[in-house]
């Protein structure tokens, strides 16, 4: 029987011994779907507590019980080690990494880079490698193939290699692992049918593509149709604030379109690890082909302005009111990148505070789910304090995160002057109330 035919039949029995790199909110979930429909699943993660963690049977993954994954440990279908040797004894190989962006704005693929190193240490033939962490189209021919095909080693002969980009949404309670659709494409056929079939034995709905150079892309074109769309949407606020047009109004009736249109909101900026980041690994990549993606420099120009079209409103606001935004207190509702999350990363109000104090304001915010600020370089270290009281206290409240338990009419009734960048005051009527 050939490698192919041997890890077919692996694959189709469930016999596939199966291995996910990076434990996180992508790698996890994952495991938790092979050993669900009866893959053995031997997770592979850098970060210590991470494995302790899944060896107690503890999940640190809002959408990963651990009443889930609990059971999965103690019958053994789910086992974590740091220790790349168990390579030598698996099938199938996940890859769920990050690929963050160095400071540069260049691709960071340093974590893929170290993963594929211990990996090819312990490589086998007869084994199927995915990458499903987002990246520049042409990381799985030009990165990770040579790091695996050696004299001897053909992929998609003697092992097989495809990417699969990742589509978890934290959080969302409609759209999970196993029953987001699935694309996968491999270098050669054979890799993409074996991939598909491998991901048909765990999830609803696989979708096979020609190459991993598609697949690759296919992610980017997701992401950065968000973020260029979040940009427009954020021009035009800005463009109706200068014609005294109220944009949420605009949005809202425009929306009422039953076709040919899809509704995005403006705000203070774009944070989270997706949306702002990998877009600028397709711009990377064209640049090295010599194109330049103009939409995604501009919207990431545009969006990335938005913290400081923010600050200004605030100094105008309060300007309005005859107080100098230096030494005034202004209070910032919300620091997470988007509501009914704790994660702060690229978080537009992290911007928002730098400025207002680089500015002089003496600044303070409440989030619910953040309850403290590190200290960054950036920002001073900060604790998050009660809504009302510190929104009565200060001079200007902003609204950056609206998370739903904020109480706003209780803010709104405490409050001098509110810059609300998220609608969230929607339906509301005050003179104190001005709206991006
Ligand atoms: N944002 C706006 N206006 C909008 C939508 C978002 O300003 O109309 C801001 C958010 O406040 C946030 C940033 O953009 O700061 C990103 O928000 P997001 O809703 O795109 O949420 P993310 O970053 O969690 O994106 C993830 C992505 N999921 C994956 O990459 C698998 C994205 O593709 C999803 O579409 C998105 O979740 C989602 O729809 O929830």
């Amino acid at each position: 029987m050939s490698p192919f035919e041997q890890l077919e039949k692996k694959i189709q029995s469930k016999q596939a011994r199966t291995g996910i790199v990076g434990l996180g909110y992508v790698g996890l979930p994952l495991a938790v779907e092979f050993a669900h429909a009866g893959f053995s699943v031997t997770g592979i993660d850098i970060d210590p507590e991470k494995v302790a963690a899944i060896h107690r049977g503890e999940s640190y993954i809002q959408d990963v019980p651990t009443s889930v994954l609990a059971p999965l440990v103690r019958a053994g279908k789910i086992t974590a080690t740091a220790d790349f040797a168990a390579v030598a004894d698996l099938d199938t190989i996940n890859i769920c990494v990050p690929t963050p962006l160095r400071k540069t704005k260049d691709p960071d693929m340093s974590y893929i880079v170290s993963s594929c190193q211990e990996i090819a240490k312990h490589f086998h033939p007869g084994m199927l490698v995915i990458l499903e962490s987002t990246t520049y189209p042409g990381t799985t021919n030009e990165l990770m193939l040579p790091m695996f095909e050696k004299p001897g080693l053909k992929v998609g002969e003697d092992f097989f290699l495809c990417f699969s980009p990742e589509r978890v949404d934290p959080g969302n309670a409609t759209y999970q692992t196993k029953n987001i659709p699935k694309v996968v494409g491999g270098i050669t056929p054979a890799c993409t049918q074996l991939g598909a079939a491998f991901y048909g034995q765990a999830l609803e709905t696989v979708i096979p593509v020609s190459s991993t150079r598609v697949a690759e892309m296919v992610k980017l074109l997701e992401n950065t149709f968000r973020m260029i769309n979040i940009g427009l949407v954020n021009e035009m606020a800005m463009l109706c604030d200068r014609m005294g047009i109220n944009v949420w109004e605009v949005i809202d009736a425009a929306a009422t379109k039953p076709f040919g249109f899809m509704p995005f909101y403006p705000g203070p900026g774009l944070g989270g690890h997706c949306i702002p980041i990998d877009p600028f690994y397709l711009s990377w990549k064209t640049k090295q082909a010599g194109i330049e993606a103009r939409f995604i420099e501009l919207a990431g120009y545009i969006n990335g302005n938005m913290p400081h079209f923010v600050v200004d409103k605030i100094q105008n606001a309060l300007n309005d009111h005859a107080k100098a935004l230096k030494d005034s207190r202004v209070h910032v509702l919300g620091a997470a990148y988007k509501r009914e999350i704790d994660d702060v990363r690229e978080s537009p109000a992290l911007d928002i505070i730098h400025l207002l104090d680089k500015r002089g304001a003496k600044v303070t915010y409440s989030d619910p789910y953040v309850p403290q600020l590190r200290a960054d370089g950036v920002i001073p270290a900060m604790s998050s304090m009660d809504p009302e009281t510190a929104s009565a206290e200060a001079d200007c409240v902003v609204i950056v995160t609206d998370h739903r338990n904020f109480d706003y009419p209780r803010i709104l009734e405490s409050a001098k002057l509110i810059v609300d960048t998220r609608n969230a005051l929607k339906g509301y009527q005050s003179e104190k109330i001005v709206r991006l």
